[in-house]
This record gives structure tokens, C-alpha cells and sequence, in this order.
């Protein structure tokens, strides 16, 4: 078996893959390359002087435990696509690193999933738990014992009060206020800026102060 380090790629080459290559920088790892589904259509071929390689069949030629991946799909409607991304190359055997800024203030007294993605200036308190492919994105605040699903999007800002939980794929809105004990159903939406003080539904949106159903899945 080869010595060579293994290669780290982040999937996907555009805003927050961006934001993703200058942590994994701070976090003194560099990444080799990025794949772009679209990448004859992006208009360049480097994001902050990392190559983009060409689709996700670039890596049909590697090694899975020669690679490290990041998920870089972030976005509101994206969460399913991200979701989808994950459990693709998963079940082809690869690997994803969790990533933590440095500014990031990360309890010892909590655990996280795999590609777990902590963003500067992010809070997490003792007693939380953060399922797999979940993003805690800039500023956002989880207090003490949230229960966050997998590939869930806490966007920039947003904030926790103790003992919530958030199921698989939900996004919490960028600015988005939920109070202690309430519980965000599967795949729902917190719009930016809401104030949530009941029980979300799953697959709904929610919006305003205090938050009420606005429609059905992404806004
Ligand atoms: O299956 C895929 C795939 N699907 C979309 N594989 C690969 N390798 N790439 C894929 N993409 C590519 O992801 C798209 O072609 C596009 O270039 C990229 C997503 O870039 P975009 O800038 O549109 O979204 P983002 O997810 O990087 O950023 C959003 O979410 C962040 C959290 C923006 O809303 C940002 O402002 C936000 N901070």
C-alpha cells in the first residue's frame, strides 16, 4: 500500500466550498482539488488557486481510502441534493473529514458525526449531539443539549436555545431564533430571521415572529 498522502477534494466549487478551502487552510490542510458537476459552465477553473478537476466521475479513478472528501454543496435548497451527494460516495466506500474552524467554540462534552462542518465563530455548548453531513455555518449558536439530524443547515447566525431538536435535512434560516425544548420535524424550513417558540411539523416552512406555517417544504 502507497504512503502518498491521501488526496482531499471538496465536492462542488462554488460559494461555500470557497469558504470550506480557506478553513481546511486554517486548519492547516490543503485541499488537492475540487469536482464541479457543472464546471464547464462556471466561467473559471480555480476557486482560491485550487484546481477544479471536472465532474464527480474524476473520482471514479480513485482509491476511496486514498481520498478525503469534503461536502461543499451548501445552499437553502440544497439540503436534499447535499444529502444525496453524501450518501453517494459514502456508499462507495469514501470518506468525509469533519471540518472546524478554528474559531469555532466546539464543547469536549458533545459528539459529532462524520463531515460534520463548523463554521467560524460557531457556539456549541456541552450535551449536543450532531448527526452526520450537518452544517453549523457562521456565527450560528447551539446551547446546551440540541439534537441536530443529519445533513441539517444551521445558516449563518441562527441560534439554538437549549435542548432543541432538528431532524434530518431541516435549515434553519440565516438570523432564525428557536426557543428551548422545541422540536424542528424532518426536512422542514426555518425562514431567515423567524423566532420559533412551538413545534415545527415535518416537510413545512415556517416563518415570522413568532413563527407560523407559511406552505410545504423549501421557500
Ligand atoms: O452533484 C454534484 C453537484 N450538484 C451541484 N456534484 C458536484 N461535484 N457539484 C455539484 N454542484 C455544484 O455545486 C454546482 O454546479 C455549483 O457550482 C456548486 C454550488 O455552488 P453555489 O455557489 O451555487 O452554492 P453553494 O452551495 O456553494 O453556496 C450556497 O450555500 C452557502 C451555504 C450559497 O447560498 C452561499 O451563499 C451560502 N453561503
Amino acid at each position: 500500500m502507497s504512503n502518498a498522502p491521501p488526496e482531499l477534494i471538496v465536492i462542488g466549487a462554488g460559494g461555500h466550498a470557497k469558504v470550506l478551502i480557506d478553513t481546511l487552510r486554517l486548519m492547516s490542510l490543503n485541499v488537492t482539488g475540487l469536482t464541479d458537476n457543472d464546471s464547464r459552465q462556471l466561467g473559471y477553473d480555480h476557486v482560491l488557486g485550487v484546481p477544479v478537476l471536472g465532474g464527480d466521475s474524476e473520482l471514479s479513478g480513485l482509491a476511496p481510502d486514498m481520498v478525503l472528501l469534503v461536502n461543499g454543496i451548501g445552499g437553502i435548497r440544497a439540503d436534499k441534493l447535499r444529502k444525496s451527494v453524501f450518501e453517494h460516495f459514502k456508499a462507495k466506500g469514501f470518506r468525509f473529514i469533519n471540518v472546524i474552524h478554528p474559531s469555532a467554540v466546539v464543547s469536549v462534552e458533545c459528539s459529532l458525526g462524520e463531515g460534520v462542518q463548523i463554521m467560524a465563530g460557531a457556539l456549541i455548548q456541552p450535551g449536543c449531539k450532531v448527526g452526520d453531513d450537518t452544517i453549523i455555518n457562521t456565527g450560528a449558536a447551539l446551547d446546551h443539549d440540541c439534537i441536530l439530524g443529519c445533513h441539517v443547515h444551521l445558516a449563518p447566525g441562527a441560534t439554538l436555545s437549549g435542548f432543541v431538536s432538528v431532524d434530518d435535512c431541516a435549515h434553519i434560516g440565516t438570523g432564525a431564533n428557536v426557543i428551548q425544548q422545541v422540536k424542528i420535524g424532518a426536512g422542514s424550513t426555518v425562514a431567515a430571521g423567524a423566532t420559533v417558540i412551538n413545534d415545527v411539523p415535518a416537510g413545512v416552512t415556517v416563518a415570522g415572529v413568532p413563527a407560523g406555517v407559511i406552505g410545504q417544504g423549501d421557500i
